[in-house]
Order: structure tokens, then C-alpha cells, then sequence
């Protein structure tokens, strides 16, 4: 109740003219459940974030980049070679992360973190972590000793080679990634207590980084020393044909549901036509900072990006998470740096959309583009009603969510021109798609809903979505 309150008064007192303001709070009880991956966001950018755009705009969670020691270097994936479990990075301190932590809660959005607790580093020769913290592959001083890791002796480098082989997958080294024991009682109690140690922070969730590395049971075992209601999401890439699947996490929390993103790159994911985990388990994602990088799913330079986004988070399938993160020249690239060497605060474009140019380094915003805020609006609205007024043709599909909203994707190279029924009460109905309406009304068109039908004009690879507590 603390934290809706806060969002409730967050939400009215936002700036108008500022993207993500719209002219009405949210409602109780209509939190979105929607969460915000802020990849590579400074602590600092982040707490700003909260109460300027995420709380107002109705955003539930958040998930930063690891927050914990890591090898030094400008590369993203830096944060995923831990050297200790001081909270202790390029993106701020412990103090900084400590007062986001505070900053968000009284915006109302939860706040998870990315746990690498499956490895060290990777390195041969061994150095010395951004915190100052000194190091060799199978050795950290006053933390973990070479006993401590797995040498699978199963390949010739013991690092995995075979996805189809689950104790190579288990047991060996990703990417020469020093590979934790977690079999073992007194590893499974420290990275337990490092997790806590984020807890005594007010962290609220994790995301398990490479969960599919480690035994489910090790898994259940690390996490439970949490505080009970801690929400755990689990990175189990979906493999065909491999022995290791998601399915085999969901005792332990949620699974990042990897098929749907997957499925996005041929059109909406249908999850009743087999092979995804229950909605209840799915954190579901139109790209991740990997998948972004390696075109396994849809991302926001893709024309049908947008509509993707549209269709994740109209769905009644999973937990969303929004994606936000920079452009880049190659995919080893981290953002813009500070004169001191650590990652820029983050200067969003002055009006963040798919059409404007963003510079190698600089962050996209992609949580703040008018669509993703409108859906977040029409999500809200929605709430749990149930899909209705079902209609496919080819790439182009609409439903409703009962008498409470309705949403018309086109998908294909065509202007889709036709007539759809729809539960929503006639009348005429801001476009959400456009944004959130603002007090001078809505962001973009109007829809009208005439004797149960909805006279639809949609330009090729575009969205429309209508709610009826938003009238025009
Ligand atoms: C860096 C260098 C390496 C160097 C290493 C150590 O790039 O050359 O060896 O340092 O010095 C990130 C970066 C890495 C980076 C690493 C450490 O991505 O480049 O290595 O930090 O700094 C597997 C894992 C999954 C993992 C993914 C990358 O299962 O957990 O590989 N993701 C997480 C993070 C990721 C991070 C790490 C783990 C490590 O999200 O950012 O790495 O902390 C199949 C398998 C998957 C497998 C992929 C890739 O997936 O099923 O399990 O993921 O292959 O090997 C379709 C298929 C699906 C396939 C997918 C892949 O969807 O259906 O089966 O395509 O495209």
C-alpha cells in the first residue's frame, strides 16, 4: 500500500509536458506488473528515472545491470565476470545504489537485480576488479579458492561445447567462465548471503544469470535464505532438442520464456500452441541485451519493433519486460563513459521515439517511446480481463479484453482498411499507441466505436489500441 500510494502521488504531481505525464493517475489496484530492463544504467540515472518517468508511468520493477565487482574494461559484459561481491561498480557505489534502491520504492517500482552467482571471470592471467579487489581465474582472495570450482574434465578446455550434453552444460565453463561448484553447501551460503546483502539494500527481486548452468536444486537452495515473496527470474535459454529446459526452474520463480521473443520474429507468438512455460511462470520480451545483439529476436532498429512491443504488452501471456538500452558501433561496446572512466549518466533524447537518431554510446529509451507508455496506460486498464473479439488475417490481428480495451495490429506491408467488432461501448476513444493522452487530450488520433463495430485505416507495420476509460 506504501508504494501505490507513493506512485499515486508521484503520478499527480508529474510535470506536464514531461514524456510519460499523462492527465490521470493510475488507479488502485491497476498497478501494471510491467518491468523495465535499464541495461547498463548508472544507479544515480536510474533513481532519477524512477520518479520522472517509471513511477508516473506506471512501470512495476525494474532490473539493473549487475551491480556487484567486476573485471575492469569498456566492454557491456564486463558487469558479467564478477570479482567480488562488494557492491562496487562502473555504474556507482553501494551508497549510490542504496539511495536508487530508496528513491524507487518511493516512486512505487520494485527493484530486481542481475545476480551472477553461475561464475567468476574469465580471464587466464588473472588482475585486479574496478573496486581494487585482486584476482586469478580459480582464485579470490578471502572469497573463493580453486576447490571451489568445477573442472569438468568432461572437454578439452573444460569449457562447454555441447548444449546436448546437460553435465558439460552444468559443470564445465561457459565461455572459459571460472564455473562455480554450486553443488556445494558452503558456495551455495555465500552466494546466498551476497543476495541478502542486496536484500539488506531493499532489493526486492534477481534475475539468475546463465540459471541454466547450474541444477535447479542448486538453484532453490541459493534462494532460499531470501526473505519470502523475493521474485526470482531465471535466464534458461529455450534450446531445441536440448536436455536442459525451462520447465525443470519454475519450482524456484519465474523463467525468462525465451519462445516468445522468438516467435515474434514471424509474428504474434501464440503460447496455447505448446512449448512455453505457463503464463504465471513467463517473464516474456521483445529483446534482452543479448538477443538484441544476437538477432535472435525482433530489436528496436526493426520496423516491426513497436508493433512487437504492442502486442507483448497487450497480450494476457507472461510478465512483460521493456527493454532499454544504447546504440552501439560493435556489439562488444558499452555505453558513453565519464572523464573518470566510469558509464555517463544517461541523457535520454529530448523526445524518444523509433524515428529519432541516437549516437553510438548514447542510451534509446526505448521504455519511454509514446507507444510503450500508451500500452503501458491501456495494460493498466485492461487488467485481467479476458481475450475477446478474436480476428487473424495473415500478419494483421486484433482482439479485445472484453468490454475494457481493444487493439489492432498490421503487420503486414499493406494499409489494413476494414471493420471490426469489438466489446468496447460505442463512443470515441483515444489512440494509445500515439502515447498516453496528456490534459489537452490525446497524444494522437481518435478511434470510434459505432454499433459494436470499429472502422479500422492502419498504414502498414502499425498498431492501434483504444481503452474505454479513455475516451477522446
Ligand atoms: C566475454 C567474451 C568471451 C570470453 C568471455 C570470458 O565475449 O569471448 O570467453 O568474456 O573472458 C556476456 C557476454 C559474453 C561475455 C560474458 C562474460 O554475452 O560475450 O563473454 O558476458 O563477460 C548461453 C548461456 C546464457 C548466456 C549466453 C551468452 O546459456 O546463460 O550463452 N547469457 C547470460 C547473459 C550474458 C552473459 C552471460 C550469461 C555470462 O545474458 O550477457 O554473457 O554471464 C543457445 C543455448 C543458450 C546459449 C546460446 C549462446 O541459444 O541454448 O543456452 O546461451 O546458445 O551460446 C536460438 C536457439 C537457442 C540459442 C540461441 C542463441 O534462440 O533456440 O538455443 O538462438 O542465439
Amino acid at each position: 500500500m506504501r508504494r501505490r500510494l507513493a506512485a499515486l502521488v508521484a503520478a499527480a504531481t508529474c510535470v506536464v509536458g514531461l514524456t510519460g505525464c499523462s492527465s490521470e493517475p493510475f488507479a488502485p489496484g491497476r498497478a501494471t506488473g510491467v518491468g523495465v530492463q535499464l541495461f547498463e544504467w548508472t544507479w544515480d540515472s536510474i533513481a532519477s528515472e524512477c520518479t520522472d518517468v517509471l513511477g508516473p508511468a506506471g512501470y512495476s520493477w525494474l532490473l539493473t545491470s549487475p551491480p556487484n565487482e567486476h573485471i575492469t574494461g569498456t566492454q557491456w559484459w564486463t558487469h558479467y565476470q564478477p570479482v567480488s561481491y562488494r557492491i562496487e561498480s562502473d555504474l556507482g557505489t553501494r551508497e549510490q545504489f542504496a539511495a536508487m534502491v530508496k528513491t524507487c520504492h518511493e516512486a512505487g517500482v520494485d527493484v530486481y537485480a542481475d545476480a551472477v552467482v553461475n561464475h567468476m571471470t574469465g580471464s587466464d592471467t588473472g588482475g585486479i576488479g574496478w573496486a581494487g579487489s585482486s584476482y586469478q581465474h580459480d582464485d579470490y582472495p578471502g572469497i573463493w579458492t580453486d576447490a571451489d570450482f568445477h573442472h569438468c574434465g568432461l572437454t578439452a578446455d573444460d569449457d562447454i561445447e555441447n548444449y546436448s550434453d546437460a553435465a558439460q552444460v552444468q559443470t564445465c565453463e561457459l565461455l572459459n567462465l571460472a564455473d562455480l561448484d554450486t553443488g556445494a553447501d558452503h558456495v551455495r551460503q555465500r552466494l546466498g548471503e551476497y543476495l541478502k546483502d542486496l536484500q539488506s539494500l531493499g532489493v526486492d527481486g534477481f534475475r539468475i544469470d546463465a540459471a541454466k548452468h547450474m541444477a535447479s536444486d542448486d538453484i532453490a537452495a541459493i534462494t532460499s535464505v531470501l526473505k519470502p515473496g523475493t521474485v526470482i527470474m531465471q535466464e534458461v535459454i529455450r534450446g531445441a532438442g536440448e536436455p536442459i529446459q525451462p520447465e525443470q526452474y519454475t519450482g524456484n520463480g519465474q523463467v525468462y520464456e525465451f519462445a516468445w521473443g522468438t516467435g515474434l520474429l514471424t509474428g504474434t507468438p501464440d503460447p496455447s500452441s505448446g512449448g512455453f512455460v505457463d503464463s504465471d511462470d513467463a517473464i516474456v520480451f521483445v529483446e534482452n541485451h543479448d538477443t538484441e545483439r544476437n538477432g535472435s529476436t525482433p530489436n528496436s532498429t526493426q520496423i516491426d519493433y513497436v508493433l512487437d512491443v504492442v502486442a507483448t504488452l497487450a497480450a494476457d501471456y507472461g510478465t512483460p519486460q521493456i527493454f532499454s538500452g544504447y546504440r552501439y558501433a560493435t556489439t562488444d561496446d558499452g555505453p558513453a563513459r565519464a572523464s573518470d572512466g566510469a558509464v555517463a549518466l544517461v541523457e535520454c533524447p529530448a523526445d524518444p521515439g523509433p524515428r529519432v537518431e541516437v549516437a553510438d554510446g548514447q542510451m534509446v529509451c526505448q521504455h519511454r517511446w509514446p507507444a510503450t507508455l500508451g500500452m503501458l496506460r491501456w495494460r493498466a486498464a485492461v487488467g485481467d480481463a479476458a481475450v475477446t473479439d478474436e480476428w487473424t488475417q495473415g500478419l494483421a490481428r486484433a482482439f479485445g479484453r472484453g468490454d475494457l480495451g481493444f487493439v489492432v495490429l498490421n503487420g503486414t506491408a499493406k494499409s489494413l482498411v476494414t471493420t471490426l467488432t469489438t466489446s468496447v461501448p460505442d463512443g470515441t476513444y483515444c489512440d494509445l499507441v500515439a502515447g498516453p493522452p496528456t490534459s489537452s487530450g490525446c497524444a494522437g488520433g481518435a478511434v470510434t466505436v459505432a454499433g459494436g463495430m470499429v472502422a479500422v485505416d492502419l498504414p502498414a507495420h502499425t498498431a492501434a489500441a483504444f481503452a474505454a476509460s479513455d475516451p477522446a
